[in-house]
Parts: structure tokens; sequence; C-alpha cells
């Protein structure tokens, strides 16, 4: 089938929104895979002559460009050097420790910043080459920093968006990076930055005043012209990433989705209270926190088995990672010294799952939760909150939820907690756990009023028009 080969809107984010699966007899298929950016996109891309750039997850050659699902995508080529030095190592050792408020120190590789200034330029250039005249260019997170700028430079047409998934570090810790100027600059060739909170905006913004001297005013920074190119002007704001919320809501109305709840409940012993905690298994998450309240919960007596179970779903990330390894065997030991001081034959006290499971048994996991866990030291968003919130049609449950996530910023309903007051914790579990009925309710309808009138549409709705109204710029004015 002939193809056009340029399109009007282009999304660049370090995956492929598809996982390649070789069927039983060696064909290979192409899966969407289950992530909420691949749900965000979707009702974007619908209606829209769109192309997908991304890696399809596999080292060496990437496959011929393919049509899925509606979508054009156009995989980049990622040796299995560079998955470790830009992906393993700049990535998820340099970057996510420095936008995460370094609860692990942070590891600097001149080798790996290379190898992630090549990789963007990779994804610059595939971007070049699909983007239809004057297209729109949507660029997705932390991995893909340098590319705004790197595609300006190819194609001065196109307009240029990025959104930043996680934090943008406050300015202090944003200067360890030896990279900094590089990375701001390359920020800076989008014509709207899209960050998660306000906060984060903020503190882009002043990272550009203070390490580039540029001149910035409310949410805007303005560079100044340089080499025969004219005074540009970049807006950074906050537009706070959501979930299907309509989607999710219909899969947890599903029979067999309340039927596999009860069925959860029942085989744990029914226990009058199930907590439950869904992250991947990452030291943002504060996994081994929550570990520590419930565990001295159940040493002061406070909580106790069969009574009460703790289900802990932590999905495996990032294996090859050194602090994820370490993270790895701290939570495994502390999960076995639980279980071993106050389980009981038929009863442990934590359910450890290191394992993924289809989102319909995640939806069933939140239906039969009384109290779910959110307590991240630091997290962009956290979808997880959200999720809860919008399988709880009952009304049922409760959420425990971090301050230092940006979901915290909108679901003030929430039982807030510092992670790091272990005390404070234990106090707002208790709180959760003992809270009545109909005041829970009213605080559930409240959370999913908001996640439903604020859903992923809102989101991508917002960041577009907000990419449209960006300061004009100079380069079309001319052309035009
Ligand atoms: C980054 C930012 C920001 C997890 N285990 C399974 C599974 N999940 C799904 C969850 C949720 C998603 O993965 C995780 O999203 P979070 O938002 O909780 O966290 P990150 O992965 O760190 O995401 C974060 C997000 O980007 C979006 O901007 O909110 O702050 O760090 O959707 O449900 N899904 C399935 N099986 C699992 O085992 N099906």
């Amino acid at each position: 089938m002939a193809r056009r080969t340029t399109f009007d809107f282009v999304i660049a984010a370090n995956r492929l929104p598809v996982d390649r699966v070789v069927g039983p007899d060696g064909e290979v298929e192409w899966h969407r895979s289950p992530g909420g950016l691949v749900t965000a996109m979707d009702s974007v891309m619908r209606g829209r002559d769109g192309a997908w750039v991304g890696w399809a997850g596999d080292t060496g050659d990437a496959p011929e460009p393919f049509d899925e699902a509606g979508m054009w995508l156009h995989p980049v080529p990622v040796s299995a050097e560079e998955v470790e030095q830009y992906y393993e190592g700049f990535s998820n050792d340099t970057l996510w420790p420095i936008y995460h408020d370094v609860i692990v120190p942070a590891r600097f590789r001149r080798v790996w910043w290379q190898a992630y200034e090549r990789v963007n330029r990779r994804f610059a250039e595939a971007i070049a080459e699909v983007a239809a005249k004057g297209a729109v260019v949507w660029v997705h997170d932390y991995q893909l920093q340098l590319v705004p700028a790197m595609v300006r430079e190819l194609r001065p047409d196109v307009r240029i968006g990025w959104f930043d998934h996680i934090p943008f570090p406050p300015v202090e810790l944003f200067a360890q990076l030896p990279w900094r100027q590089q990375l701001l600059t390359g920020l800076l060739g989008a014509d709207y930055l899209g960050f998660q909170r306000q906060a984060d905006a903020q503190n882009f913004v002043r990272a550009c005043r203070q390490h580039l001297g540029a001149s910035t005013k409310g949410e805007t920074v303005t560079l100044p012209s340089d080499e025969g190119r004219p005074q540009r002007t970049v807006r950074a704001s906050a537009v706070p990433i959501s979930v299907d919320f309509e989607g999710l809501d219909a899969l947890a109305r599903t029979p067999e989705v309340q039927e596999r709840a009860a069925e959860i409940r029942a085989s744990l012993g029914s226990p009058k209270t199930l907590l439950l905690g869904v992250d991947r298994l990452d030291y943002t998450k504060g996994i081994r926190h929550r570990l520590k309240a419930y565990e001295e919960l159940l040493a002061d007596g406070r909580l106790s088995t069969p009574d009460v179970t703790f289900v802990q779903v932590a999905t495996p990330s990032r294996e090859r990672v050194e602090a994820y390894k370490q993270l790895r065997t701290e939570v495994e030991t502390t999960v076995g010294r639980i279980n071993g001081n106050h389980g009981a034959i038929g009863s442990p006290a934590v359910h450890y799952l290191h394992q993924s499971y289809p989102r319909e048994e995640m939806a069933a996991l939140f239906l039969a939760a009384d109290v779910m866990l959110v307590t991240p030291l630091r997290d962009g968003m956290n979808l997880v909150a959200k999720e809860y919130v919008t399988c709880r049609h009952d009304n049922g449950g409760a959420l425990v939820l971090s301050e230092f996530t940006g979901a915290w910023h909108e679901l003030h309903q929430a039982f807030v907690c510092n992670p790091h007051d272990i005390e404070g914790l234990k106090q707002t579990i208790l709180r959760a756990i003992g809270t009545e009925a109909k005041d829970k309710e009213r605080l559930m309808r409240a959370l999913r009023r908001r996640v439903a009138d604020h859903d992923v549409r809102v989101w991508a709705d917002r960041f577009l028009a907000n990419l449209e109204a960006a300061p004009e710029r100079p380069e079309r004015r001319r052309d035009a």
C-alpha cells in the first residue's frame, strides 16, 4: 500500500506505542503497549494525519516504518551500547535521580552524554523526515530534551511542543548537571513547554535565567537574537496529565472486573481491611517508607493480620540499573522480615507481587482495595492515584496520597501524607482506615468529579491549544 511519507502531526517519544510479539509460527505481530501515554495519544491521533517516532524496543537495526492502528509508526534504531549509555545510563542514572530530588546520587559519565546527544539527533532527523511543511511536532519526556532545538535547526517551519512527564528540578539540583546549558538550550528549541505542575515550569524558567542569562517574565523565556536569528519567546506552563476516565470507569463497571474484585478479596481470606500499593519498582515511589510504616503498625499492635492485609504490586523496572537492583533486594528483604514476624499460615501480612498484570486485573485490584497507598518521595504526577479514583464507581475506598506527587495538587480530598514522616504516615493510614464510610464516600465522590472533569482528553487539548497559541515564531512570520 502506497503511503504518504510526511504527516501534519508527529509525536516523538522514547518508545513506540507498540510491543513486538513473535507468534507460535515465528510471525511478528505488534501489540499496543498498555501505557497511559498510548491511551492519551489515541484520542489525539483520531481523525488526524499522524505519525509516531520512537524506539521499537529491540537493539540493532530498526524495522521499516509501518502502519498500525491508524498511525504511521517510524522506528528509530538504538544499539545495545546506546541502550546502556543513552537509556539506562544518561536518562535513568543521571537525569532521573537529578529530576527526582537526588533520592539516590546521580552518576555522570561523559560517554553517556555523548550517546544521549547522538540518539537525540537520530530522533530529530527521523522527525524532520516525516513532518510535513508546517506540521505540529509533540516531543515527550526527559529522554528527548535535545530534540526540540535539533528539529528547529533542521526544520524551522514546524511547530514544536515538549511535555515533561517527570518533575523539573529546583535550580540548585539542576545545577549539578555538567550539561545543564545544553539541556536548557535543547528545550528552548520548542515553541511551548508543558509541565505537570506550575512549580516545575517555574523551576525551568528560573534555570534559564540563572544558567543562560535569559530574560524571563512570568511563564516566558526570551532569547536574544543570535547570529542573524531573530529574538524568540518560549512559554513554559503547567498542563497536568490525566487518565482516560470514561474508558477505565467503564472497564471497572463490567461484571467480569467486579466479580474478579470479589474473588481477590475472598482469596485473601476476606480481610476487614485490604491495603494496596501499585508502582513500578522505583526508589521514587516510597515503597520502603510505606513498608516501614506498615511494619511498625503491626509491631505496635495497631494493625494485625488476618484483619488487615497488604498487597504490593511492584512492576519490574530498569532491572539492569544498579540502584534498582539494590532497591529490589531491600524491598524483598523487608517483605520477608514482615511476613516472618507478623504472618501466619495462610495469611501473610504482605502479598508482594513482582509482576505486571493486564489492565482488567489492575482495575479489579483497585476495586477490591479499602485503602490505596500512593506514597512517592517525588513523582511528576502519579497516574495510579487517578486510576484508583476512576475505578471506584461505588464511591468506596480511600486514597492515601503523598504531598510530593503532582496528583496531590489536584486531589485535595485524599488523605495527604509526608512519606518521610513515618509517624505521620502511620497516623494517616489509621485515619484512612478508621474514617466513617459516609465521610469517605463524600471524599471519593469529590475526587472522582475532579478526575472526570480533567481527564486525559482535557490534558491533550490544553497542551495542543497552548502550543497553537504559543508566541508566534519570527521564522513563520517571515514565511507568511
Ligand atoms: C511517569 C511519571 C507520570 C503499573 N504496573 C502495571 C501497570 N502500571 C501502570 C499504572 C499507570 C502506569 O503504569 C504508571 O504510571 P505512573 O504515573 O504511576 O508512574 P510512572 O511510570 O513513573 O510514569 C509519572 C507519568 O509518567 C505520566 O505522565 O504520572 O509521574 O514518573 O498507568 O496503572 N499497568 C498494567 N499492569 C501493570 O502491572 N496494565
